[in-house]
């Protein structure tokens, strides 16, 4: 690895041309690459993030955890409320605020002070490892970097702890895969070893050049916690499966220009190349409260021109975290290249936002002249509107697909447990399967996730359960004759036709997924849907279900949940309730379709117009002991539903 001379503190401050002296070698000239340090030399220097917080009165957390009720409605049976938990014992935790000292978002799940803790058998933390998601064999990961297809290998680098199972000491690992679904793991590509990223090899992106030449910006978090960005290559670009990487000698690239805080100037997207023959492209920032995405063009990677002016900025925001723009095709069915546009094409703007910790995208037209994008619904505006994911997904990163043509999403998974399970089962997160990226034409008004076509070779057994009947209040079992740890579920709803009609004004202007009180909460036309993840007596169950409401008009308005709050009967971990709206057209049934990977439940409705990831942690519903339920939770209509379930099988990681 090449190093550069310690810079004076001043050169943080300066306009970044001024400290890259021209007399660099050429970008990849493979003469200017050295042989990479084995992982197990690096990453010496480690610092401890933990931040103390100071207490909170106990009695507000036994207030707050007491608000999670059960209601019920009407006097037919509501078969959702399930005995409570058994007592544990309480015990303060103070988890550690990981990451906001470093000027990220916060990266530990924090159970409320004053939950109990419950103690995790070997057992039970080994049930919830995935069969079929991607993981490393240990430790920590977080962000997706640097997505890309490459000589024949998928290419996969993560935000990763080789020392732990908590954020730190962030270096970048690395695995290939020829399918996307299958991975092997390789030696870590990058570790803190320089003082321009010793704080942490931040996530960033690759750029294929013209040439088929690849280079990967990153943000680096510097001896004194400055955001800068850096250039990285392969050293020997004709190894398919790249192991080995040099830093630029000129690093850093960038440094945050003025006007900007030293710590909010960071994960630079994938490069695109202009009209005017100049790469562009953005990093995530942010001025007072307002988020905003900057705009760059390089000709080499090594200078850098700020343009005038944002790509977009949201008022009240706050800091964008891995920004992300891609053009969609609002006439083919395949994914594009992030350079194109045209008439026939709409660009998706996407921020992960620090305040909330969710990814929210809008649609909109990006003008390649001025460097700015406007969306179609100012209203739904980026960071106000749409998410990916109403679930557990976070830092998530695109790519374009040269091989298969598809632009594929990558999203992370945090943990929603306490920092000492993660500590005792030695791994922590999980990333969501990848996800091909189209618009919906059928709306007009938002983007289809669906799984990577690669995951259905993973389909074993199959059973179908054609048009089952759930009356209101009822619950149906649904025996597959094979372990339920791993599924992938496809599913049909039709609800009774004459209470869809008759009946009129039904929690139209109330309801929310997050708001009201999950698959418990009775309406006429809803909750209805599956229990994931359940035992016999449904003592911990995730339901993922419709909600239907109707206005005075006629109108209805679906909702799409997946609720926690019975997940588990472990109280230190999330109990939320998740969810939003899914647009239903006029003929359309209602569809969803469920991944169902051990701790991992990721979940589509309407072919993927809204999905909701879970990560859930149950000590009752695992291995043999749980099984799937067909659900009907409304007073008035009945549903009649109709399945494929698979049988999934594992991916094993080849080392
Ligand atoms: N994770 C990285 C940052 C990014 C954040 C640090 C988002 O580059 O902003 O691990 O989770």
């Amino acid at each position: 690895m090449q190093k550069m001379a310690f810079p004076g503190r001043h050169a943080l401050h300066e306009p970044s041309h001024s400290h890259i002296p021209s007399s660099y070698a050429p970008l990849l000239d493979p003469a200017t690459t050295s042989a990479f340090e084995a992982p197990d030399r690096q990453c010496r220097r480690r610092r401890s993030s933990v931040v103390a917080l100071p207490l909170m009165a106990v009695l507000l957390v036994v207030a707050l955890f007491s608000v999670v009720a059960l209601v019920t409605n009407g006097n037919k049976p509501n078969p959702m409320v399930s005995t409570p938990p058994e007592s544990q014992q309480p015990e303060n935790m103070i988890p550690s605020r990981r990451g906001e000292t470093e000027g990220v978002s916060l990266k530990s799940f924090r159970p409320l002070l004053g939950a109990p803790k419950y103690s995790w058998t070997k057992k039970l933390l080994a049930w919830q490892k995935t069969g079929f998601h991607f993981q490393p064999k240990k430790n920590w990961m977080n962000d997706p970097n640097g997505p890309v297809f490459y000589k024949g290998w998928y290419h996969f680098f993560y935000q990763y702890n080789p020392y732990g199972a908590v954020w730190g000491n962030i270096a970048w690992g690395h695995a290939v895969s020829r399918d996307l679904i299958h991975w092997r793991h390789l030696p870590m590509a990058m570790v803190p070893d320089d003082w321009y990223d010793i704080n942490g090899v931040w996530t960033g992106s690759a750029t294929i050049l013209e040439d088929g030449r690849l280079v990967m910006l990153y943000t680096g978090s510097t001896n004194e916690s400055v955001q800068v960005q850096n250039l990285a290559y392969p050293a020997d670009p004709l190894d398919p499966l790249l192991v080995d990487w040099v830093k630029y000698p000129g690093n850093p690239v960038l440094v945050p220009p003025p006007g900007i805080g030293s710590k909010d100037f960071r994960d630079p997207t994938t490069a695109w190349l202009t009209p005017q023959g100049k790469w562009r492209f953005i990093i995530g920032s942010k001025l007072n409260k307002t988020g905003i995405s900057l705009v760059y063009d390089t000709k080499d990677f090594k200078t850098y021109e700020l343009l005038n002016g944002l790509l977009h900025s949201v008022p009240g925001t706050g800091m964008w975290e891995c920004v992300d723009i891609f053009p969609v095709s609002k006439i083919v069915e395949n994914g594009l290249d992030t350079g194109e546009n045209g008439p026939g094409v709409k660009h998706v703007v996407k921020t992960s936002l620090d305040d909330d910790r969710n990814d929210y995208y809008a649609l909109g037209t990006y003008d390649g002249e001025t460097g700015k994008w406007i969306p179609d619904d100012p209203i739904n505006d980026v960071g106000i509107g749409l998410r990916y994911d109403y679930g557990i997904f976070y830092a998530s990163k695109t790519f374009y697909d040269q091989e298969k043509k598809r632009r594929v999403l990558w999203g992370w998974i945090k943990e929603t447990d306490s920092e000492n399970a993660d500590i005792q089962k030695g791994w922590a997160s999980v990333q969501a399967i990848p996800r091909t990226i189209l618009f919906d034409k059928k709306t007009g008004t938002n983007i289809l996730q669906w799984p990577v076509e690669e995951v259905e070779r993973l389909r074993m057994s199959k059973k179908v359960f054609d048009k089952v009947e759930a009356k209101p209040g009822s619950i149906v079992p649904l025996h597959v004759g094979f372990a339920t740890s791993q599924l992938d579920i496809v599913a049909e709803f039709e609800v009774d036709k004459v209470a869809l009609e008759s009946i009129n004004d039904t929690d139209h202007t109330t309801y929310s997924c997050p708001t009201s009180h999950g698959a418990a909460q009775r309406g006429a036309l809803g909750p209805f849907g599956l229990l994931v993840h359940t035992d016999n007596h449904q003592t911990e169950q995730t339901p993922v279900y419709f909600y239907i409401s109707k206005d005075t008009e006629g109108n209805f308005k679906t909702f799409f949940c997946a609720d926690h709050s019975r997940s588990s009967e472990a109280i230190d971990v999330d109990k939320a309730i998740y969810g939003s709206t899914v647009p239903v057209l006029e003929g359309e049934k209602l569809s969803m379709r469920i991944l169902v990977d051990h701790s991992i439940i990721e979940s589509f409705a309407q072919g993927g117009r809204t999905c909701i990831t879970s990560r859930i942690y149950p000590m009752r519903a695992v291995y043999e002991n749980a099984g799937i339920f067909l659900f009907n939770n409304a007073t008035d209509a009945t549903i009649t539903a109709s399945l494929h379930i698979w049988q999934m099988s594992s991916a094993y990681a080849h080392s």
